[in-house]
């Protein structure tokens, strides 16, 4: 299987995030990705490319354009308010108050175009993030040009940001960018499933009065679990989207005698669905070892993922999502990717 990757994601290296009432070390970091790197050339998966550059189009078909350029002027303007360290946000236009008019003043932009204060914003982040965004159109191209599989390192990852909004360490939505340009390269209908330990809110409510784009997603109950508010069992789709979204929260502690059922489901659906492409928004935070998240995953449980995804035999793009124990995550990631190939 081919991955695609560029250094410039490795640019994006925040420092700090809110967490637990204090600054703390940031867990999206740069090392996720040379990890995963690196247990890919030790297990020999196949080559590791560089995406092309795909310009801003198919970002601009999924995301806001006011959001888009709020990404990349930031930090000039983050700047111009004599500002020098990375950023956080801390007001939002909540219940009662009004996300337009977009006001004027950078701190208010953070707040308007966010959804959390743990997410930092920095110097090279919208760099890093368009090439994230870059990397999942390049594993969707070898996809769509007749490769049974194709893995885009995306980081920084991409499930929580909204048309119009940055959070959960999302900036851009690396899989509805990806499903968008194969619906405008030719497939009538493309899959999404979301095996990441938190919602995909973002790609959620990106599609979801759509009917060509059907959105699955297995995870840690929202009501104990970030995101906390979406990702409930009853939110299944609007209008012409009714029954394109299904949501399958797992109680706390869920191991992979739970999962596998839920997802014999989430592949019944999408078997029903008989998509041209599936996009597997790829988080490893499902690991039992993993510091932030609430699944109990083991190691060899990948495996058994990767192997039930090939069964559903339909061309998959994966895009890396979540997974912070960084020690891990490359033979957890490849024993997914592995195990997909091997079927
Ligand atoms: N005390 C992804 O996995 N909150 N995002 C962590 C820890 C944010 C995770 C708080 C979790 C976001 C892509
Ligand atoms: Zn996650």
């Amino acid at each position: 299987m081919k991955t695609v990757f560029a250094d410039t994601q490795l640019l994006h290296a925040p420092r700090h995030e809110i967490s637990d009432g204090e600054l703390k070390p940031a867990v999206e970091i740069p090392s996720r990705a040379e990890f995963v790197l690196k247990a890919i050339s030790d297990r020999k998966l196949g080559e590791i490319i560089a995406p092309e550059d795909f310009g801003l189009a198919p970002l601009q078909k999924v995301h806001d354009a006011g959001y888009l350029e709020f990404l990349e002027r930031f930090w000039e303007k983050w700047q111009a308010a004599g500002r020098t360290s990375e950023a956080f946000p801390f007001v939002w236009p909540v219940r009662s108050l009004r996300a337009d008019p977009v006001p004027n003043h950078i701190d208010g932009q953070l707040g308007r175009y966010s959804m959390d204060a743990g997410t930092p914003l920095g110097e090279n982040t919208w760099l890093a993030a368009k090439a994230s965004a870059h990397t999942a159109l390049a594993a969707a191209k070898i996809v769509n040009e007749g490769a049974a599989s194709a893995f885009g390192l995306c980081r920084p990852p991409g499930h929580h940001a909204g048309s119009d909004f940055y959070g959960g360490y999302c900036f851009l939505n690396n899989a509805a960018i990806a499903a968008q340009w194969l619906r405008d390269n030719g497939a009538e209908r493309v899959a999404i499933l979301d095996v990441d330990c938190h919602h995909g809110n973002g790609t959620q409510s990106i599609f979801y009065d759509r009917s060509d784009v059907l959105f699955l997603s297995i995870h840690a109950d929202p009501r104990e679990e970030y995101p906390y508010f979406l990702g409930h069992a009853d939110e299944t789709g609007t209008k012409g989207g009714k029954g394109y979204t299904r949501n399958w929260p797992l109680a706390l502690g869920t191991d992979w005698a739970g999962y596998a059922p839920v997802l014999d489901e989430a592949c019944h659906w999408l078997k029903v669905f008989n998509p041209d492409y599936l996009v597997v928004s790829l988080g490893l935070d499902c690991f039992e070892n993993d510091p932030i998240s609430g699944l109990k995953f083991k190691t060899e449980d990948f495996s058994k993922l990767g192997k039930r995804l090939a069964q559903a035999e339909v061309p998959t793009v994966f895009l890396m999502e979540g997974g912070y124990a960084v020690d891990a995550l490359g033979t957890n990631c490849v024993n997914v990717l592995e195990a997909f190939e091997a079927v």
